[in-house]
């Protein structure tokens, strides 16, 4: 296997910002709107369930309004060329799968999966737009649902940041795309990368804490900057 056929790839809300999906941070960002304390933590689910719902139903129309765009179909085709990939997202948004990519790993989870507060059983997809009851209630025990998504304070699914890490200590290449690179533990993702010697490449037009420590930084969009490095690197590879 030529090593170089061994990509980790680590995506954040900026490769989904093309296809109209909101960023957390910066110019537009959901958090400049709405304080993260209020809607993505435990606390706030406990203190209004129907506001956090509303919140992320609002989201989820929004997302399902949007198309994925070149950066989520380039990554599903690397999946299909590339020997040894992962495709690791913070996004919860699904847009990855959409485009045709097989393999995610989630790390924050997804806003298309629900699952029981009281955990009485595992997680289920419900794609209704909007949904009804708000909030709507868990099939099994009637019992409120939630999104089974990543909120501050709480741990990253198991299984989700094992194959992360596995993938990331073994890549020679990782590109990062479209992350603010602040959230723990993903934005520590690209550190360990370099520390076992792979190559990481940024993709972002903004600097983030990364962009001094990689080995390169592709200051552009996405839906550009990706498949303009997909190409010259299959040209590179022939
Ligand atoms: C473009 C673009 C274009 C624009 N093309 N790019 C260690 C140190 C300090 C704090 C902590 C720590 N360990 C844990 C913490 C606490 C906390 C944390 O990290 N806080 C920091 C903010 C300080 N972490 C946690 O709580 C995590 N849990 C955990 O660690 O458990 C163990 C533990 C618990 C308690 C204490 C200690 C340890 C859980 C984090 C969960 C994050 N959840 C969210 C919400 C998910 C559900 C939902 O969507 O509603 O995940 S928050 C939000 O941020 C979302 C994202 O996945 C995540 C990352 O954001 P991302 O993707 O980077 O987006 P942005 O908006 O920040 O950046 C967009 C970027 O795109 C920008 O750079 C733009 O320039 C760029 N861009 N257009 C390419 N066209
Ligand atoms: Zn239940």
């Amino acid at each position: 296997m030529n090593p170089i056929d061994s990509i980790a790839v680590l995506t954040g809300a900026g490769i989904s910002a093309e296809s109209g999906v909101p960023t957390f941070r910066g110019p537009g960002g959901l958090w400049r709107r709405y304080r993260a304390e209020d809607l993505a933590t435990p606390q706030a689910f406990r203190r209004d369930p129907r506001l956090v719902w509303e919140w992320y139903d609002w989201r989820r129309g929004l997302i399902a309004a949007c198309r994925p765009n070149a950066a989520h179909r380039v990554l599903a085709e690397m999946e299909r060329r590339v020997e040894a990939f992962t495709l690791i997202t913070q996004n919860v948004d699904g847009l990855h799968q959409r485009a045709g990519s097989r393999r995610v790993v989630e790390l924050h989870g997804s806003i298309w999966r629900l699952r029981c507060t009281l955990e009485c059983g595992p997680a289920w997809e419900d794609h209704r737009v909007p949904l009804d009851p708000l909030p709507p209630l868990c099939p099994r025990c009637g019992a409120p649902a939630r999104p089974d998504v990543v909120w501050f304070g709480e741990s990253l699914p198991e299984a989700a940041l094992e194959a992360a890490l596995v993938a990331v200590e073994r890549c020679r290449l990782m590109l990062v795309i479209g992350t603010s690179a602040l959230v723990q533990p993903a934005a520590s993702l690209p550190l360990l990368a370099l520390r076992h010697g792979a190559r990481v490449v940024e993709i972002n037009p903004e600097p983030t804490p990364l962009s001094d420590l990689v080995d390169e930084a592709i200051r552009e969009p996405a839906a550009i900057g990706l498949p303009g490095w997909w190409q010259a690197w299959m040209e590179g590879e022939r």
